[in-house]
């Protein structure tokens, strides 16, 4: 590969960071993953685990090496409180690309208590300006590509389509003059996690416009699958499938949940409308958007990384149909519309080429070939949502025997 790039992937253990990490290297770039291994950490605490059976960080890239031949560096690095080995690391590495995918990243575990909060506002926020304030301090010009959420929006239901991250406004000035502006588009985030997103928003207009950094941020809906081309070579290789009520994401609970004969946790109505994308296409926007930084113009680019919206309900009545698991509507656990309609822009990365994988043909294939496979590792009292956004909710327990 002519164009290869020196590319450090922070968050690089986990379900999207890990695959991302061998897509590029199968691309010819240089990886080095940094990661502190806190999200086994917290699974380990909260006695959860992945439903496929993850190997080491050295098993892994073993594996990789032996099916590829390629190598992938790894450094146990904390970005959020171990600054200086952070920095020295970046000064060796010397990145073109720096992708961070190292934060807290689950709503209901941000909302589960006060050291839970806390610690995901430390840690995403610190983490985030640490990779900033290094790449600046050491004079690099590495473009920095963030994952950020679509839930930083909020679900206001009014229709309009949430364009690629700036709003034109127009403001009435003396003498009924009208002055334009492109402004973020306001944040309304619906947890302390997606309020980390936001302010994370923030640092990257700051970092863009004083500093001259290209940043990409990409705003990704909710992503489910397991597999990639690159996590199916070996069994070593596996990708991570988080089914707990708070690390589970909804899609892939759903089908978790029919293949152990749980009913489907819908919460309430299931009228939440939710963008989504296939951890394959994750993996290929990223490495559209490492081959194509923003240009140095003072602002961040902010993509859209979804490819299809569906509520809540509609998923589970296309579970169930599938494989004739039954519903079960939940007290919701959270504080949230209990309906929303949602419309996004993606014009960009379709415009690059992405041809997205349709839930329509994904789905069977991730039921069977991981959910079923290896529904025998399913600890059942991890099922449940009992993280709750406010004291006074019950939790969304139910008990399906
Ligand atoms: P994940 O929890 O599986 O992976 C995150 C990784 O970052 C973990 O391996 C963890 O150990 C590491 N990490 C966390 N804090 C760190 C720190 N301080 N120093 C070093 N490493 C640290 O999460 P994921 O699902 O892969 O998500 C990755 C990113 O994508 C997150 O920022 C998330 O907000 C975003 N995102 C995820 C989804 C989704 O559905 N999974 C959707 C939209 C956006
Ligand atoms: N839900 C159920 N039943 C369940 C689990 C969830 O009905 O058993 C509902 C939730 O109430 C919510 C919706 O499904 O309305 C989505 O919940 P989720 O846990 O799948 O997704 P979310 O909390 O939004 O977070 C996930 C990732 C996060 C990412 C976000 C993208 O964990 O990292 O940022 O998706 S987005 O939603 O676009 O902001």
């Amino acid at each position: 590969m002519t164009n290869s790039k020196n590319i450090i992937v922070v968050g690089g253990d986990g379900f999207c960071g890990w695959p991302t990490a061998l897509h590029l290297s199968g691309q010819g770039h240089n990886i080095t993953i940094v990661d502190n291994m806190s999200r086994r950490a917290i699974d380990a605490k909260m006695g959860a685990d992945s439903l496929t059976p993850l190997s080491s960080m050295e098993d892994r890239l073993l594996a990789w090496k032996e099916k590829t031949g390629l190598t992938i560096k790894f450094e146990k690095i904390d970005v959020a409180r171990e600054f200086d080995r952070l920095r020295d690391l970046m000064a060796t590495v010397k990145p073109d690309t720096i992708i961070h995918f190292g934060e807290q990243r689950a709503a209901p575990y941000s909302m589960k208590g006060v050291c839970e909060k806390r610690y995901t506002v430390d840690n995403n926020i610190s983490g985030t300006h640490n990779l900033l304030a290094a790449s600046v301090e050491l004079g690099l010009d590495a473009h920095f590509v963030h994952l950020g959420t679509m839930g930083v929006y909020g679900y206001d239901d009014d229709g309009i389509e949430i364009p690629e991250g700036y709003l034109p406004v127009y403001i009435p000035g003396d003498n009924k003059k009208i002055f334009q502006r492109h402004i973020l588009y306001p944040t309304n985030p619906g947890s302390v996690y997606h309020m980390t997103k936001s302010m994370d928003q923030l640092l990257f207009q700051f970092y863009a416009k004083n500093d001259h950094m290209r940043i990409t941020d990409l705003h990704q809906g909710i992503v489910w699958g397991t597999q990639t081309n690159e996590t199916r070579l070996d069994e070593r290789l596996i990708n991570r499938f988080d089914y707990d009520g708070d690390y589970g994401t909804v899609l892939n609970r759903f089908l978790m949940q029919a293949v152990v004969g749980h009913p489907l946790t819908v919460h309430g109505t299931g009228g939440q409308t939710r963008a989504f994308i296939h951890i394959q296409d994750t993996v290929k926007c990223l490495a559209l958007a490492v081959a194509n930084p923003p240009a140095r113009d003072g602002k961040v680019a902010i993509l859209n990384q979804m490819t299809e919206t569906h509520t809540v309900r509609a998923l589970a009545n296309l579970v169930a149909e599938t494989s004739g698991a039954k519903i079960a509507n939940v007290d919701n656990p959270r504080n949230e519309a209990a309906e929303n309609d949602l419309r996004v822009s993606n014009k960009t990365f379709i415009s690059l080429g992405l041809k997205p994988v349709t839930l329509a043909e994904g789905l069977m294939d991730e039921t069977q070939q991981i959910a079923a496979k290896y529904a025998g590792r399913c600890i059942r009292k991890m099922i449940p949502c009992v993280s709750t956004w406010t004291d006074n909710q019950r939790p969304g327990v139910i008990d399906p025997d």
